[in-house]
C-alpha cells in the first residue's frame, strides 16, 4: 500500500470514531475525541514518538530534545463534518515523520479544539499552546449545561518556550486550485474573522389572534437583518439561529444569531460589521423591537511567514485562506506557514469532502523536501 493510501485509509478510520451514529461530529472534550486521540496515539507511538495530552487534551508527539518544529492540525470536526479538514494534517505530518526524521527536534500535534463547535471557543487547542487561552472560556456553557471549567481545572499555562516553527497540511476547503488544475497551494494570508450574537426581541402571542400590523415579530426582524447580511460584502454567514419559544403557533418573541463575517482586509471587515449593526439599529427601531448586540471575535488578518512558505513551494499557487486554521493561532509565536491540498468542488465541513490519493502524495512529498530543507 503506498504511504498516500495509508493516509487516506487512516483518515477513514478516524472518520469512523463520532458522537452521533451516521454522522462525522467530534466535538472538543467528548469521548469521541478521547478514542481519537487514543487511536492518533497509537500510531505516534509506533512512528517512533513519545506521546502525552497537554492540559485541554491537545495530543503531541515528540522525537528529540529542545524547542522542537511543530507539524498538525485539529482532531475535532463540525457537525456531520467531512474526514479530513484536521486529521488530514496530523495524519500527512505522521507519514511524513514515518519515512524519516528531520535533523531538528519534532512534534506532530492533534489539537484539541479548532472548530470550537461545543463552547464557541474557535481555536482552543492552539491558544493553549500559544499562551493565549482566554480564561473567560471557563465560564462558557454547552447546549447541555456541562462547563468549560468540569473539563479543563484551569486556565493552561503559557509554553516556556516558543516552537522554531510550524507547518500544518490542511484542505484547502474552496474551489481555487481544482480551477487552477493544481493538487498543492501555499497560503498567504488567512482571512481576517469577525464573529458576533445578535437578539432581536419582541413580543411572543397568539399566531392566531394577534393583527399583523400589531406584532413585534422578532423573527421577521432577524430575517430582515439576514437579508442585510448577505449584501454586506465580504463573506458573511449566520450559522446559527435560535427561536424563543419556537412553537408554531406562537409568534416568536425572540431570535438569537450568530454572525461570522471576514475578509483579508481589516478595514473592510471592521466596517462591514459596523454597518450591519447599524442596519440592525434600524430595523428593531423600525419593527419596535430590542436589540441586543454581542461582539464574540475580531481576529486580525495573519500573514504566513515568507521565508517557510517558500521553502514549502515557491512556485505553488499562493492563496488566501478564507477559512480559519490552528496556523493562525501558532503564528503568533513562531513562524508559521500552510501547504494546501486540493479538494473537490472545494466542499468541506460537509460528509462529501474528499481527495485525490496523487494530491495526497504530492503533499507528502512536498512535506518531506520541506523537512529535509529545514
Ligand atoms: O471556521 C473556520 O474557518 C474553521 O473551519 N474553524
Ligand atoms: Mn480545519
Ligand atoms: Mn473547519
Amino acid at each position: 500500500m503506498s504511504d498516500a493510501a495509508r493516509v487516506l485509509e487512516r483518515c477513514a478510520e478516524l472518520g469512523r470514531i463520532s458522537e452521533e451514529g451516521g454522522r462525522l461530529t467530534r466535538r472538543f472534550g467528548t469521548e469521541a475525541m478521547r478514542r481519537a486521540n487514543a487511536l492518533v496515539g497509537g500510531w505516534m507511538q509506533e512512528a517512533g514518538l513519545t506521546v502525552r495530552e497537554d492540559e485541554v487534551g491537545n495530543l503531541i508527539g515528540r522525537r528529540g530534545e529542545g524547542r522542537p518544529f511543530v507539524l498538525g492540525s485539529h482532531l475535532d470536526t463540525v457537525r456531520n463534518a467531512g474526514r479530513y479538514d484536521g486529521p488530514l494534517g496530523v495524519v500527512v505530518a505522521l507519514a511524513v515523520l514515518e519515512r524519516g526524521f528531520p535533523r531538528v527536534p519534532v512534534e506532530v500535534v492533534g489539537f484539541a479544539d479548532e472548530e470550537g463547535v461545543r463552547f464557541g471557543t474557535a481555536y482552543l487547542g492552539s491558544a493553549a499552546m500559544t499562551g493565549r487561552f482566554d480564561p473567560s472560556w471557563l465560564a462558557r456553557v454547552d447546549e447541555d449545561g456541562v462547563a468549560l471549567a468540569d473539563l479543563v481545572a484551569r486556565p493552561p499555562a503559557a509554553p516556556a518556550e516558543p516552537p522554531l516553527g510550524y507547518v500544518e497540511v490542511h484542505i484547502e476547503q474552496g474551489p481555487e486550485l481544482e480551477r487552477l488544475g493544481e493538487p498543492l497551494g501555499v497560503v498567504t494570508a488567512i482571512a481576517g474573522q469577525s464573529h458576533a450574537a445578535v437578539t432581536f426581541v419582541g413580543e411572543a402571542g397568539h399566531a392566531g389572534t394577534v393583527p399583523m400590523g400589531a406584532r413585534r415579530d422578532a423573527l421577521a426582524g432577524a430575517a430582515e437583518w439576514m437579508l442585510e447580511v448577505e449584501r454586506a460584502g465580504p463573506v458573511a454567514t449566520v450559522g446559527e439561529l435560535r427561536v424563543d419559544p419556537g412553537v408554531r403557533n406562537v409568534i416568536p418573541g425572540q431570535v438569537t444569531m450568530t454572525l461570522d463575517l471576514r475578509d483579508p482586509s481589516d478595514d473592510v471587515r471592521r466596517a462591514a460589521v459596523a454597518e450591519l449593526s447599524s442596519r440592525a439599529e434600524d430595523i428593531a427601531a423600525r419593527r419596535r423591537l430590542g436589540l441586543r448586540w454581542e461582539d464574540r471575535a475580531d481576529m486580525p488578518a495573519i500573514p504566513m511567514d515568507e521565508r517557510l512558505t517558500a521553502l514549502l513551494g515557491d512556485d505553488l499557487p499562493h492563496l488566501v485562506s478564507g477559512a480559519g486554521h490552528d496556523a493562525g493561532m501558532m503564528a503568533s509565536v513562531a513562524p508559521a506557514a500552510m501547504l494546501f491540498v486540493r479538494c473537490r468542488g472545494g466542499i468541506s465541513h460537509h460528509p462529501d469532502e474528499s481527495v485525490e490519493e496523487a494530491d495526497v502524495a504530492a503533499a507528502l512529498d512536498a512535506l518531506e523536501r520541506f523537512l529535509r530543507a529545514l
